[in-house]
């Protein structure tokens, strides 16, 4: 089934010293908060907000470093109605997020890291809704999104049955169905060949977790393995940026298959991947003034 409604746009606000691809450039709380209204300019439809850095390599920040540069970017930006998601492991960031009025709870280790976020979540849904991101990554220890793990050979297969268990179990703490959103981890722990493989495969997951009641987010923004679309003028991969016109094609194609949203760095290609990919759905353009949709060309 060709999706009805538009992908919606995550523009990626990172207020971290060292992240995968933009950090240190957002933090302090006022320049954070004109590059998240300068996102939503560009088409970003939610706002996802991380005080720690999942980049390979990088040490964890400490509970209340991370809380407090989280929650006065999201309490702002709740008050100016923008939707916010907050990225984050631990529970105790998500309940100082969910006061502070944030309506995602995104944790990239899929609710493991802490052993109360699922119990947060469910509390939170208590008196609004708030949704739970649930993403794939299989780790030993959530600190670095280095290296590759063990996915039995079959990363498809792994994705699948990890997510089912991590939605089962948040269900069995209380999150309603609908509130759940499953992410396959895109670059956490695959290998170049995995991403791939992953992506070959979404339409197929996000038509089963959609007819299983799960929305799907895809987030493949500046990882590593689309770099090497686009080499450095040394041959060696291409600086995370460059690949901001193939995020921008995956996003397209995740529109297409119908996913729910897409996580992403440069908003406005993005914002165009998905826009296009909901008139070529629909078979229909958008609103036009009186006499425009007669013109030929
Ligand atoms: N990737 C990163 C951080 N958070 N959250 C979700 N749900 N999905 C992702 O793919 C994801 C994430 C790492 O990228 P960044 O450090 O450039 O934001």
């Amino acid at each position: 089934m060709p999706p009805t409604v538009r992908t919606l746009v995550m523009g990626i606000l990172n207020l971290t010293t060292d992240s995968f691809s933009d950090g240190g450039s957002w933090t302090t709380t006022g320049r954070a908060l004109d590059h998240a209204r300068a996102m939503v300019a560009a088409g970003a439809d939610i706002i996802d907000i991380g005080g720690e850095s999942t980049r390979p390599g990088a040490t964890r920040v400490d509970p209340a470093t991370e809380r407090e540069r989280v929650t006065p970017v999201i309490a702002a930006l709740h008050a100016e109605g923008i939707t916010t998601s907050v990225d984050t492991m631990r529970a105790a960031t998500a309940a100082a997020a969910v006061e502070a009025g944030v309506d995602i709870v995104n944790d990239v280790s899929g609710g493991l890291a802490d052993p109360d976020m699922d119990r947060v979540v469910a509390e939170a849904n208590r008196d609004r809704p708030v949704d739970y991101c649930l993403m794939h990554w299989r780790a030993d220890r959530f600190e670095s999104a280095a290296g590759a793990a063990d996915h039995g050979g079959d990363v498809v297969a792994d994705v699948r049955d990890l997510l089912a268990a991590h939605a089962g179990r948040a269900e069995k703490a209380g999150v309603p169905r609908e509130r759940i959103i499953l992410d396959p981890g895109i670059g956490f722990a695959k290998s170049v060949d995995e991403n791939w493989a992953l992506l070959r495969a979404v339409p197929d997951l996000i038509s089963d977790w959609s007819a299983a009641g799960y929305r799907t987010l895809v987030g493949a923004s500046r990882k590593r393995f689309l770099t090497p679309l686009r080499p450095a003028a040394d041959g060696g991969p291409g600086e995370p940026a460059s690949a901001d016109d193939a995020t921008a094609a995956v996003s397209a194609l995740a529109a297409a298959a119908g996913a729910w949203a897409v996580r992403v760095h440069s908003v406005a290609p993005t914002r165009a991947a998905v826009d296009v990919a909901a008139c070529v759905a629909a078979g229909t353009g958008p609103a036009l003034p009186e006499g425009w949709r007669a013109r030929r060309g």
